[in-house]
């Protein structure tokens, strides 16, 4: 069947900050959620949408917002949602009441939720930037919770993933040009990496997907052979394009299929505060490098797509 038109994902609201999950047979895409007419980041809770078969969408409304963390005061930002034991596992970061930013996590037994906070406080923070948190469970069972702008932070979550192990503690990642390539022109910032990384693990590479390159970001993407690296810097994998000035990636195999989605301005009055979950289909090269994407209405990438980026 031709696809002629797969995006935006989700046409009834503006959502951002895609994060898909595989479960059983069904491809869940958790989201934020721009307010309507929003001029900042304007996000009070997370949504919920589901497929079998990457065209037919059920929208599980909201399973969660900062309203459900007794020590939030709002900005209901990028998270991401794992499953361990038929537990599913929503870390999400918020602003503290009081405070700043800081990552919490959500626990519920429905990947539908609704979810509650086991904790009462937030998981992780450190000094400054705890936002977009991803999570990945490594072959061995050890889970790895990143996040972080301007700087790229880890802890290993203990097997509970509600803790993390205070020995390792947590753990403030170089970030070095050979690791996240070099940034020219005017910044306070060495390398590319801006925030929203995505950690994943594909054919025995590590691999850490990121908005880079500064305000409009792009997608980058840096590799590793080990989970907390070091990293090398890979290239751009999207360009800034689409209308939105910030983007994030959230990538995932479902039926035989690599897919990769992020966010823009595409939909009737969108742009940077007010904007819209897509998806691309796309394959990896042979040697696990990414091809080039751009942003379409289809959303499939032709095989055999040069990236120029690619090192
Ligand atoms: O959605 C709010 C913020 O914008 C996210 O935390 C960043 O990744 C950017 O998408």
């Amino acid at each position: 069947m031709k696809i002629t038109r797969r995006n935006p994902v989700v046409q009834t609201i503006y959502t951002s900050d895609p994060a898909p999950m595989v479960y059983k047979d069904t491809l869940y895409l958790y989201t934020g959620h721009d307010e309507d007419n929003s001029t900042w980041f304007t996000m009070n809770d997370w949504r919920c949408f589901s497929t079998k078969d990457m065209v037919n969408w059920t929208d599980h409304g909201s399973p969660l917002a900062y309203t459900d963390f007794s020590w939030a005061r709002g900005d209901a930002w990028a998270g991401q949602c794992i499953e361990r034991n038929d537990i599913f596992y929503y870390y999400v970061p918020m602003n503290k009441k009081g405070g700043q930013m800081a990552v919490g996590v959500a626990v519920s037994d429905s990947p539908t939720g609704p979810f509650h906070d086991p904790l009462g406080h937030p998981l992780v923070e450190t000094e400054t930037g705890d936002i977009d948190p991803t999570v990945y469970i490594d072959e061995d069972g050890q889970a790895y919770l990143y996040w972080g702008n301007p700087h790229l932070w880890y802890v290993k979550l203990n097997e509970d993933m509600i803790s993390y192990d205070e020995k390792v503690g947590i753990v403030k990642v170089p970030l070095t040009e050979e690791g996240f390539g070099k940034r020219t022109g005017d910044s306070d910032r060495a390398t590319l990496y801006e925030e929203g990384p995505w950690f994943y693990k594909r054919n025995g590479l590590y691999y850490m997907v990121y908005a880079a390159s500064g305000i409009p970001e792009n997608i980058a993407y840096s590799t590793s052979t080990s989970p907390t690296g070091p990293w090398t810097y890979r290239g751009i994998i999207m360009p800034t394009e689409g209308g939105s000035f910030t983007n994030h990636p959230g990538i995932i195999d479902f039926k035989g299929n690599s897919y990769f989605f992020y966010h823009n301005g595409a939909l009737a009055g969108g742009g940077g505060f007010t904007r819209s979950v897509c998806v691309e289909q796309f394959q990896y090269n042979a040697d696990g490098t990414f091809p080039m994407l751009h942003m379409t209405e289809e959303g499939v990438t032709p095989v055999g797509t040069i990236n120029p980026y690619i090192r």
